[in-house]
């Protein structure tokens, strides 16, 4: 029999990581968005909490977890803000194309700046390099013991606050794709300067920034595995990245249910709760329906994953169809609230505009279904 049940210590952790949310997170949400300040004493909670070191396996000191239990604190998260969830998960990010692809030395340098509760941060999309990754400009040039990076990359998580970052730049640009390779760069190092900081419509909070690499000289041990492999590597970590994101999705998904749930019985009309109205009902039953489907595409797509199995094509069509839930979900629920809706007041206001950019991020929901369609097309 298939048993979809949650283990123990995976109650354990949607439990650690609800309480956590509820005491620091739901409480603060609203005035962080409102000023778009980075939300370092929450973070540090997080820290304490244990929360920055979900990727770190067992082998380097962090909790080794499987990847449903991610997924369930990136849900756990997202129900609470997007905007955190996305700091945190960030940390998950950058860590990926070391745990995939690093040396045992990497592996144990970079995770201990995580588990010493430090930020971290992935650079892979620039200014002409969005969707379409492979066109990487920033160059890393050999000389002697050392690479020589030059470039700007743009929209990165966390840049201004990262102590490390996970870089894509290109070792032999007349490759193309096989000319990228990943490395390690420590933010101390002379040459970084963090550029722009974008104002966004939602997750105001997360830190957007341009980060400019000008002549910077990192050792060759940097290089992560070899050259030309970086953007194998890319793209393993946004296989992974996009299960954190429609995870959060799902978790923002719940949260506009329970609040829509929530409004629907409270406010009255001719006297009588619009819940009682069946196109309220009818409502609240396609989100749940919406909400039930992709919580069963992302544990199928974790399944896969922790089976060793290829799960590039599930997770795209995961991240696809979870954001692309949440958005219809948060629209249904600004409906039902009417005028309340719209208002800075109200929770779904919020819920609403942090949504829009997971269809965004991590590849669009075009990417995703190229994704699919080329895994579709050629296997
Ligand atoms: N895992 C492992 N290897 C992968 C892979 C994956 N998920 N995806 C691609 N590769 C490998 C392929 O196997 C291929 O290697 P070989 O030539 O050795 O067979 C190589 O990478 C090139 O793959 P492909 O031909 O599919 O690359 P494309 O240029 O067609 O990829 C897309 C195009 C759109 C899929 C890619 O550029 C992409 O995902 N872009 C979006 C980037 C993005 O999400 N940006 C936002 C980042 S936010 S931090």
């Amino acid at each position: 029999m298939l048993d979809m049940s949650l283990t123990a210590s995976q109650q354990e952790w949607r439990t650690k990581v609800r309480n956590f949310v509820e005491k620091f997170v739901i409480p603060n949400a609203a005035e962080y968005d409102r000023t778009g300040e980075f939300p370092q004493k929450i973070i540090e909670e997080a820290g304490k909490a244990g929360l920055l070191d979900f990727a770190v396996p067992k082998e380097y000191g962090g909790p080794g977890l499987d990847s449903l239990t991610v997924s369930i604190i990136q849900e756990e998260l997202g129900r609470g803000c997007v905007a955190i969830q996305t700091t945190i998960g960030g940390n998950g990010l950058s860590a990926y194309p070391v745990l995939f692809g690093g040396t045992e030395e990497q592996k144990k340098k970079y995770f201990q700046f995580i588990l010493d509760k430090k930020i971290t941060a992935f650079a892979l999309t620039e200014p002409g390099a969005g969707s379409d990754a492979a066109s990487v400009q920033t160059t890393a040039v050999l000389d002697g013991n050392e690479y020589i990076l030059n470039g700007t990359k743009c929209f990165c998580t966390n840049g201004a606050y990262a102590s490390v970052m996970t870089v894509i730049a290109s070792t032999d640009p007349a490759k193309g794709v096989k000319g990228l390779s990943a490395f390690i760069v420590e933010t101390d190092r002379e040459g970084i300067t963090i550029g722009k900081k974008e104002e966004k419509m939602g997750i105001r909070a997360s830190n957007t920034v341009e980060v400019i690499f000008n002549n910077v000289r990192i050792p060759k041990e940097n290089l992560i595995g070899e050259e030309g492999k970086g953007f194998k590597l890319a793209m393993m970590t946004l296989d992974a990245a996009r299960l954190s994101v429609a995870s959060a999705a799902l978790g923002l998904s719940k949260r506009v249910l329970e609040e829509t749930i929530r409004f629907v019985k409270e406010e009255r009309k001719g006297g009588r709760p619009i819940v009682s109205s069946q196109y309220v009902q009818f409502k609240l039953a396609d989100m749940a329906m919406l909400i039930e489907a992709s919580e069963n595409l992302i544990h199928k797509t974790c399944y896969l994953k922790d089976s060793g199995k290829r799960y590039s094509k599930e997770s795209a069509m995961a991240k696809a169809f979870a954001t692309d839930v949440a958005m219809k979900v948060a629209a249904m629920a600004v409906d039902l609230f009417g005028p309340y809706g719209y208002l800075k007041e109200s929770v779904v206001e919020k819920l609403m505009r942090d949504v829009k950019v997971m269809q965004i991020y991590e590849g669009t929901n075009q990417i995703q279904r190229i994704v699919i369609a080329n895994n579709l097309i050629r296997n």
